[in-house]
């Protein structure tokens, strides 16, 4: 809308270091569109703290985060990549929305149903209203795009839903945007539980491949990851341990699910773990070295915040204007 581009949103929590979940179902994704679409990729600090963060991990990790989107293949000229809490339009429209979003579309939603189970000492408002904030991040740019993993549908659905809702009451305000989820990447399962998504804030290591893990670290959780009693390298509904191994196999080699099985056809569990470690090792190699080289220069990565940030706001304020008129708050000259 702003350009004449169409405009791809998407965000990442500096919440633990990042898995290769992040990275095959969302990330890795997000460079497809830099030069179609304008795109705006923000570090989610304002989202993180829904769940109690260490202050001095918090800042590292949205440096962290910020560096590792350049490292997967983000070009910082031709995306604008901030931090959320630098634009502090999210925080405004996130309150104006939470009045646009009903106690009983929050309360179902399975993302605060986990989280609150998990953290059952802090079940906080911000924990309750996440999906009225991204909400916020999604319409603030007239986004017409949201690829994300398929756990994100059900915030997304809701976001179109508080956008419709908003427009049908003041007109036209916000795009509706669409979600866009890559079938086989959209959820990599944990190595020890297959029946759960791999997810980095997860408290057991070996369940967990991070992108800057070592090779050693990464060979080693394959290893390790649960399969099943049986012995053939065959995806199915009763075998998500191969399944997932596979999957994640097809998404760093590019090759099919049938041509992967015909690969490993006879051979053992053991030999398969092995070549799925490595080939993944192998494929987040370039971005490691890629990240090192980054995360060396902090004030390269503070220009680039310093320069999305403006970029960001710039776009958003036009927005937030517009839906602070149409709700009729008062405006005055400083
Ligand atoms: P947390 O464990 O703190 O909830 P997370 O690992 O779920 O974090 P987010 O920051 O919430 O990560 O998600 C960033 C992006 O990565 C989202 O688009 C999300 O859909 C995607 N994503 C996260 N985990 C997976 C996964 N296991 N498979 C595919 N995509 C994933
Ligand atoms: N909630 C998202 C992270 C996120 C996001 C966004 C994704 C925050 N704001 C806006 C897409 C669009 C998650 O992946 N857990």
């Amino acid at each position: 809308m702003f350009n004449d581009k169409k405009v791809v949103f998407s965000g990442v929590q500096p919440s633990g270091n990042l898995t290769i979940g992040n990275y095959l179902g969302a990330i890795r994704n997000f460079s497809a569109f830099s030069d179609e679409y304008h795109c705006y990729y923000c570090v989610a600090d304002m989202h993180a703290i829904t769940v109690r963060q260490v202050p001095a991990d918090l800042r590292k990790r949205t440096y962290e985060t910020l560096a590792l989107y350049i490292a997967c293949g983000l070009d910082p000229q031709k995306n604008t990549l901030f931090v959320q809490s630098h634009v502090p339009a999210h925080a405004e429209l996130g309150w104006i929305l939470d009045c646009y979003t009903m106690f009983g579309e929050l309360s179902r939603m399975t993302q605060f149903k986990d989280k609150s189970a998990k953290n059952a000492d802090n079940i906080n408002a911000g924990l309750f209203t996440y999906p009225s904030l991204m909400a916020a991040d999604i319409l603030l740019y007239q986004t017409e795009l949201v690829p994300v993993g398929v756990d994100q549908k059900q915030h997304l659905e809701l976001c179109r839903d508080i956008a419709g809702r908003f427009n049908q009451i003041y007109g036209e305000t916000f795009v509706i945007p669409e979600g866009y989820i890559t079938k086989e990447g959209a959820k990599i399962m944990s190595l020890q539980d297959p029946t759960k998504k791999m997810s980095k804030s997860d408290s057991n290591e070996n369940a967990v491949v991070r992108i800057l893990d070592s090779k050693d670290d990464i060979i080693r959780k394959f290893k390790r990851a649960v399969t099943d009693s049986g012995n053939e390298i065959v995806h199915g509904e009763d075998k998500e341990g191969i399944t997932n191994l596979l999957n994640i196999y097809t998404r760093f080699t590019g090759k099919t699910l049938e041509e992967a099985e015909k690969e490993f056809d006879g051979k053992g569990y053991g030999e398969f773990k092995l070549a799925v470690g490595e080939t993944c090792a192998d494929a987040l190699s370039p971005v490691k070295a890629e990240f090192d080289k980054l995360m060396a220069d902090k004030a390269y990565l503070e220009a680039i915040m310093a320069d999305g940030a403006t970029e960001a706001y710039k776009n958003a304020r036009r927005t937030l204007s517009k839906v602070k008129r149409k709700l009729g708050f008062t405006d005055i000259k400083r």
